[in-house]
């Protein structure tokens, strides 16, 4: 199909984001956080979600230059009252729906948005072709773009508030949710699935304040003996802005999956890591990449080996000196991250050297 209208790439640009939600709620999440980046640059983005529902606490107030749409099968074509748009993403591999490719009135930027990943093959396969040979998309190229934590991959989500962070404002919304938090006690968040470590962890944790995510991290966490002095409570789901001011006002984060380790990347305190696991242990290998880039010390590989079942040996519960020891590897891996370019910075520039013809960016 010969372009009809093609975009100016110096020009906002038409996003059609479309998510598939899995399980859990990272794919939400991602896709969620992606749309309002993209519509912080000018954009604007259609977000076609086939489970939209976790958006009403996690993004209560929308976003401006954001429009979500059901996702359903068969795709409501009446539901697209302007063309499909100049760029599409596809995130984590989930397959357009044939009659919105159908629909297109010119040829538009085809991007498959993988999952996060800090292995060595990622560089490779960024940016990489694949030319599509069936269906009403015939002869349109996808291209792979996969997020990461080197200069040579599409790189990480990153917003004004990760990088300028408000502490005074962030310590008026802590303790507007009042909750019975105690001064000079250290606040530990857990977000994570089930793992197995946990009962000892919790058993060794003296004196800290636990605020428990609510969904599976509570239920793993609700029948477990604290250690002397700890106490639990239960956090509300809050919006995903929140979400990052908690990263951002413990002491020590437990996040899980792939969004909230970026958030607690970005909010620079210590951290543990559950990373989400598969059945072929391919996870495994993911972690081991994740914490060689993160330069992680001796006795905070061994801390997520534990948090992970991977070796399950004695876990020692960190110190303070630790903790700090801990803070400034993850504000070191912060520094190298603002350095590089952010995802969408990278996408947007990825979009305009394919609109314009452009082979600088392209990998064969
Ligand atoms: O929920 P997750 O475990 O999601 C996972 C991973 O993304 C994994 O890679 C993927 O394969 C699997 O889903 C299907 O963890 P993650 O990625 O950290 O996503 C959680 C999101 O929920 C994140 O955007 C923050 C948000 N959140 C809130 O906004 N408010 C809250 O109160 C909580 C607890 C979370």
């Amino acid at each position: 199909m010969s372009p009809i209208c093609p975009p100016d790439s110096d020009r906002p640009q038409r996003w059609d984001l479309f998510c598939r939600v899995i399980d859990n709620l990272g794919d939400i999440g991602v896709c969620w956080r992606l749309a309002v980046n993209l519509a912080g640059q000018g954009h604007a983005v259609r977000l076609w979600i086939d489970q939209p529902g976790p958006l009403a606490w996690m993004a209560p107030q929308g976003h401006p230059g954001v429009t979500v749409l059901p996702w359903a099968e068969p795709f409501d074509v009446a539901a697209l009252d302007a063309a499909p748009g100049d760029v599409w993403i596809e995130a984590f591999g989930c397959e357009l729906p044939e009659a919105f490719v159908a629909a297109r009135r010119h040829d538009p930027v085809w991007l498959n948005l993988e999952y996060l990943s800090a292995e060595a093959w990622v560089e490779r396969h960024h940016r990489l072709p694949s030319p599509v040979l069936h269906g009403p998309g015939q002869g349109l190229t996808k291209w792979f773009f996969y997020p990461g934590f080197t200069a040579g991959t599409g790189g990480l989500l990153r917003e004004v508030h990760a990088v300028a962070p408000d502490a005074a404002a962030d310590a008026a919304w802590l303790a507007s949710l009042g909750l019975p938090l105690r001064p000079d006690t250290r606040r530990v968040l857990l977000f994570c699935y089930e793992p197995a470590s946990l009962a000892p962890v919790m058993a060794l944790a003296d004196g800290v304040d636990w605020l428990v995510t609510p969904g599976r991290a509570e239920a793993a966490s609700r029948t477990l003996p604290l250690a002397p002095g700890a106490q639990r409570m239960v956090l509300p789901a809050v919006p995903q802005v929140d979400f990052d001011r908690l990263l951002r006002s413990s002491h020590l984060n437990f996040v899980r999956g792939e969004d909230s380790l970026v958030r607690a990347l970005w909010a620079g305190r210590p951290f543990v890591w559950h990373i989400y696991p598969q059945h072929d242990d391919a996870h495994h290998a993911k972690l081991a990449a994740f914490l060689d880039w993160l330069q992680a010390p001796p006795g905070l590989r061994a801390f997520h080996h534990h948090w992970n079942g991977i070796a399950p040996a004695a876990v020692v519960w960190p110190d303070e000196a630790t903790l700090a020891e801990w803070g400034a590897v993850v504000q070191a891996a912060r520094a190298r991250l603002l350095a590089q370019a952010d995802l969408v910075q990278q996408l947007q520039a990825f979009v305009q050297a394919r609109q314009s013809g452009g082979t600088d960016t392209e990998k064969h």
